[in-house]
């Protein structure tokens, strides 16, 4: 009788190891992997530039966009800047230091001059290609 009991545990316990290494196994399915949806971060950085301003400069200064993309100013400087247009179109306004940024998409080629109006010696250029 004794020696049955124990190789009923035995047994027991032999099973209950090879219940946890099948239960190991069991969640390394491929489906996880195939479920898991494709990135695409380029459709984001093909509709959208940034221009950054800081110490009284824009960069980049020059920037070649496709049409329909969208280019947004910040301003990291401690004083306030403009994005005013050349050809006279409606600009920023003033950009406060750390404020929200100005934007503003872009569906014609061609090229597009700005400057700040508080500090006439910062210029940029958008240059919309076909
Ligand atoms: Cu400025």
């Amino acid at each position: 009788m004794r020696r049955q009991s124990i190789a009923a545990l035995a047994i027991g316990a032999s099973l209950a190891v090879a219940a946890c290494g099948g239960g190991a196994s069991a969640p390394a399915t491929p489906s996880a992997a195939a479920s898991a949806p494709p990135a695409s971060p380029s459709v984001t950085a093909a509709g959208a530039a940034a221009v950054t301003i800081a110490s009284f400069t824009f960069a980049p200064a020059s920037l070649a966009i496709a049409p329909g993309t969208t280019v947004s100013w910040a301003n990291q400087d401690d004083v306030a800047h403009t994005v005013a247009w050349d050809d006279g179109a409606a600009g920023s306004g003033r950009l406060s230091a750390g404020g929200t940024p100005y934007a503003r998409t872009f569906d014609r080629p061609g090229t597009y001059a700005y400057h700040c109006s508080i500090h006439p010696s910062m210029k940029g250029t958008v240059v919309v290609g076909p």
